[in-house]
Formats: structure tokens, C-alpha cells, sequence
């Protein structure tokens, strides 16, 4: 067990040192095809590079590190997570599960498998920059479409135009994807919640992911001047959406296992004494079970539709993500248990409210994920951390279950 410790000190390490790639001094913020990925890149790049594998940067920006196996002809097992950051980010979100990666195959210590493996790190999983996330994933699977590529920035660029910035090539997007050689896919993540605390157990084995959907929301007023328009005669954008937020939170209150979240929220022309015109507001809504989340989003749309009438106010929506549950599965799932129970660990089984990029890649070839328990339950902000003995824990697993699955290939 010393040199999983060891090495689970190095990983911590080396996040940190990812950490420091960001846009917003002082934090972590690193979106899509920004200047700060290209340096994640090049640190990611070297200790790929030491750890004895072949390293290229797709036509997305994922970041691709193969190690061969003893055979070229040989199948391909996919160890990823993302490299991109919500703002003021913590240090393990996505870049743990691609570092952990790197960490395995540097353990192998050169021994060459009966499959080859590539460590992914995606691009893009957090829909930061763009609003629609899971851009790295779809890229994998074959998922890029024209509509896709056209989406623009807050500042008018589009995905198209920030890939050539970055210095790629949309063309060869194709080539971005997974070949039929494809074993399948593992990815170690933090829980990003508090159950494995609760519980005190350093790790847990994924068995589905909510559904999420994503909409933006926009109300419009009339904006006028604060201190001469009475209370009666306004139009106020923002105190619709307000209304309708704490409606939101309401619903959510009452329907089980429903989380629904308005995080942005943006006021125009946004002065202190003018009436608010326009009103854009996020809206990230999630459920176990589609069945429930979907007719949910319906209702807290005719809810703003409701209030925005009573108001006098208007109100459209852009829906940017309808992410159905997905399963993990069976059979992979089933060799990461046995890898976590022959390792020492209790088996303990749970479902991801947070999304990952296993939920996309799942489309296309069997996916597994691992959970490391988040300390303080806390993710999405800078004070996420995680334990070392339990990123031991991961690597000791993580290097069962690639010993399970060459076991399999006999
Ligand atoms: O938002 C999510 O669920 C994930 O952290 N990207
Ligand atoms: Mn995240
Ligand atoms: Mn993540």
C-alpha cells in the first residue's frame, strides 16, 4: 500500500498544480478552449509523456493519452473525466478523474496489457462557456452537430471559431471519435455530495445518472425610471422572476427526489434606479427519474407563464439540455465491484445527481464510474477537496480492476 499513498500524495499534488490554470486570478476558472486549458494541457501533456504514452490533442481540445498494449490490434479501454471548470472552481471536480488515470498507468510501471489504454481528458463538461454541456464526451461518440458548432459565446463566438482559435481544425472532428475497438470506459470522479461521508466509507460504485435539463429563461418588462413610477404601473422584469424563482424552489420542495436550481440571473440594463426591462435566468432541473423531472420542467413553466401574465410581463425560454437518466453498465459495473470489494472496500452502490461524462459516452460503449467521497459534501466551489487515503483507495481499485478486466480478455 505505500506506493498507492505515495502516489495518491502526487496526485493531490498535481490537481493542485492544475488548480493554477484559470482565467480569474485568485481562483480556479477554466473554460472551454481558454488560454489556461492550453497550459493544463502541457502540464497534463509532460506527466503523460513520462508515464510512457503518446499524447495528441483532438479537434475538440480533449486531451489524449494512449498507452499500448502488447498488441496492436488490441481493444481500448477509455479512463476519462473533464479538464473544464465551473467559475471559482475547486481543484478535483473532472481534472482528479483524468489525473488518476495518468497515476494508473504510471503505476503499471511499462507492464503492457491485453488492451490498450487512452486517458481522456475532456474539453468541455460543464456548459460554462457555451451553456450546453458535455461538448469533449459528445465529440467521442459522434455527437457534433452544425447546430452545435454555431452556438455562440457571451461574446458572439462560436464553437466553430473558438475551435480554430485554439488552433484546431473543426474538420477532423470525425476523427475525434471512439473506434469500434473500444472496450469501454471507467471514470473516477468525486461524489460531489454527502452521502459517503455519512456513511464513512472512502468510495462508491455508480449505478445511474439523473437526467438533467438546462433552459434559460427571459422575462421582459418595460424599464422606466425608479423614482417617478409607482408601485401599481410597473412592469417589473425582476420582480417576476423572482416570484417565479421561489415558486421554482417551492415545486421542487414538494415533489421527491426533485432538485431545481436558478443559478444565473441576469437584470438590464441593471442600474440601481431603473425599473428592470429584461430578465435572463437559468434553470437547471433534475431527477432520478425522467418520468418525474420532465413533467416537473412543464409545470414550472406554466408557472412563469402564470406569474409573467399576472404581471404584465412576457416570457419565452431556450431549452439548451434535456439529458435523459442514464445506467451504468451492468457488466462493467460489475467488474469495478469486485475490484473495490478484492481491495478491501465495502461495496456501496448509489445513483450521481451531478452529471459526468460517462452519461454520454455510455451511448456508445459499456461506461462505470467510481465515486471518492467529497469531504464536507461540498463541490462547485473552492473550498471542494478530497482526501488523500481515498484517492489511495481509487488507485489500489483502479489497478484491481484493470487486473479484472485483462483477467476477462483470457
Ligand atoms: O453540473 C453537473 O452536474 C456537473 O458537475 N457537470
Ligand atoms: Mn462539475
Ligand atoms: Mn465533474
Amino acid at each position: 500500500m505505500e506506493r498507492p499513498l505515495a502516489t495518491a500524495h502526487g496526485v493531490i499534488a498535481r490537481c493542485k498544480s492544475l488548480a493554477e490554470c484559470t482565467s480569474e486570478s485568485g481562483f480556479t476558472t477554466r473554460p472551454f478552449l481558454s488560454e489556461p486549458m492550453r497550459e493544463v494541457h502541457l502540464r497534463l501533456g509532460a506527466w503523460m509523456q513520462q508515464a510512457g504514452m503518446s499524447v495528441s490533442i483532438d479537434a475538440v481540445g480533449n486531451l489524449r493519452g494512449g498507452y499500448a498494449a502488447q498488441q496492436p490490434s488490441a481493444p481500448r479501454l477509455f479512463i476519462g473525466s473533464h479538464l473544464d471548470t465551473v467559475p471559482r472552481a475547486g481543484a478535483y471536480d473532472g481534472v482528479l478523474g483524468v489525473v488518476l488515470g495518468v497515476a494508473l498507468v504510471e503505476l503499471l510501471d511499462g507492464r503492457r496489457l491485453k488492451f490498450h489504454i487512452e486517458v481522456v481528458g475532456f474539453s468541455e463538461e460543464e456548459g460554462l462557456r457555451f451553456g450546453v454541456p458535455f461538448i469533449g464526451s459528445r465529440a467521442l461518440i459522434g455527437g457534433i452537430d452544425g447546430e452545435l458548432l454555431g452556438r455562440r459565446d457571451a461574446n458572439g463566438v462560436r464553437v466553430v471559431d473558438a475551435i480554430r482559435a485554439f488552433g484546431l481544425d473543426p474538420l477532423r472532428i470525425g476523427d475525434a471519435q471512439a473506434g469500434g475497438d473500444s472496450l469501454g470506459y471507467v471514470e473516477f470522479h468525486i461524489e460531489q455530495g454527502p452521502i459517503l461521508e455519512s456513511l464513512g466509507l472512502h468510495l462508491g460504485v455508480v449505478e445511474a445518472i439523473a437526467g438533467q435539463s438546462r433552459l434559460e429563461m427571459i422575462f421582459k418588462g418595460q424599464a422606466n425610471h425608479a423614482g417617478t413610477t409607482p408601485m401599481h404601473l410597473r412592469h417589473d422584469a425582476l420582480a417576476g422572476a423572482a416570484e417565479w424563482i421561489t415558486s421554482v424552489e417551492k415545486e421542487a420542495h414538494a415533489t421527491a427526489g426533485l432538485v431545481a436550481t436558478t443559478g444565473r440571473l441576469h437584470a438590464e440594463p441593471g442600474a440601481s434606479n431603473v425599473i428592470p426591462g429584461i430578465v435572463h435566468a437559468s434553470l437547471d432541473v433534475r431527477h432520478a427519474d425522467d418520468a418525474v423531472r420532465r413533467p416537473a420542467v412543464e409545470r414550472l413553466l406554466r408557472s412563469a407563464q402564470e406569474i409573467a401574465a399576472r404581471r404584465g410581463l412576457s416570457v419565452s425560454w431556450e431549452r439548451h439540455l434535456d439529458q435523459a437518466e442514464v445506467a451504468m453498465d451492468t457488466s462493467l459495473t460489475g467488474t469495478l465491484e469486485r475490484a473495490v470489494a478484492n481491495s478491501g472496500y465495502p461495496v456501496h452502490r448509489m445513483n450521481s445527481g451531478a452529471g459526468h461524462d460517462a452519461m454520454i459516452v455510455a451511448k456508445r460503449m459499456p461506461a462505470a464510474m467510481l465515486f471518492l467521497r467529497s469531504p464536507g459534501g461540498i463541490s462547485h466551489h473552492f473550498s471542494e477537496t478530497v482526501l488523500e487515503e481515498d484517492v489511495a483507495a481509487a488507485l489500489v481499485t483502479g489497478l484491481r480492476f484493470l487486473e479484472e478486466v485483462e483477467a476477462g480478455r483470457d
